[in-house]
């Protein structure tokens, strides 16, 4: 196995005062996964990048710099789009809450899995999605080599202490050549990261505030989920962990 796959330059994307990724952490990231080259992009543009396989890449802190900037948003939506458990087709009750901003909102009841332009909840259109939140998303999927990213959909998930993701993939939306960006917020998680299929083995990517991945090419429709989140108290925050997936969905 090679060493681990890191690359970064002096510049920073956001905030020239931003700390860089420790050392330790990008050898956990590296460690958890088989290390893979970096494409020239995200180097040009002076990120952080592990490539975890190809078509998944993690920006260590890549949001940070505007954190309290997302949750000012995320507390905004939350006033007109509350965070609600929703049902499986099965009937079963997610443990993850969830809300939507943008033109269409990832929506789960008796019915089936898919994307609404109205929230069922209030019947009313979703949030529209902030101009930094889409701009954040689209130079996150532009240092990792998706240069067209045009989101229409922000599923916004939020995690209290012992709530988990169950292994899953990520099939409702058009066109799966177009990637996923996931931004992670607050408490730190042990992301599920598995193969084509369900049974395949999982390696697990520790995700930390601030970290965004991009998950496009080979990884689009490989099995995830999120391990059952320890307690903790985050100090922006604070006892929950909120994960923003940025997708094109129609
Ligand atoms: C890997 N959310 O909302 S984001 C989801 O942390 C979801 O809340 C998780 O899985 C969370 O569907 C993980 C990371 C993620 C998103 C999409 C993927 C990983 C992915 C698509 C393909 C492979
Ligand atoms: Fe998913």
């Amino acid at each position: 196995m090679s060493g681990p796959a890191v690359a970064r330059s002096a510049r920073r994307p956001l905030d020239e005062g931003a700390r860089p990724t420790d050392s330790r952490r990008r050898v956990t990231l590296a460690a958890a996964t088989t290390a893979h080259a970096i494409a020239p992009a995200s180097v040009e543009c002076g990120v952080d990048r592990v490539e975890l396989a190809p078509g998944a890449s993690v920006l260590p802190r890549f949001a940070a710099p505007i954190d309290a900037l997302l949750r000012e948003g995320v507390e905004a939506i939350t006033a007109s789009a509350p965070f609600r458990h929703m049902q499986t087709p099965g009937g079963f009750t997610m443990a993850v809450a969830m809300t939507n901003f943008g033109p269409l909102g990832w929506v789960t009841d008796k019915r089936g899995y898919r994307y609404a332009t109205l929230d069922p909840d209030s019947g009313l259109p979703w949030p529209a999605l902030p101009e930094a939140f889409r701009a954040l998303a689209v130079r996150a999927a532009r240092a990792a080599g998706f240069g067209d990213f045009e989101p229409d959909a922000c599923l916004v998930n939020r995690y209290v202490p012992g709530a988990r993701l169950s292994l899953h993939r990520d099939a409702d939306e058009r066109d799966f050549g177009q990637p996923i960006v996931s931004v992670s917020l607050g408490l730190p998680a042990t992301f599920l990261f598995g193969g084509a299929k369900r049974s395949d083995p999982t390696v697990r990517v520790p995700l930390e505030h601030g970290d965004v991945v991009v998950w496009g090419g080979d990884a689009r429709m490989r099995y995830h989920g999120v391990l059952a989140l320890k307690d903790g108290v985050d100090p922006l925050f604070g006892r929950q962990r909120i994960n923003l997936t940025f997708r094109k969905a129609g």
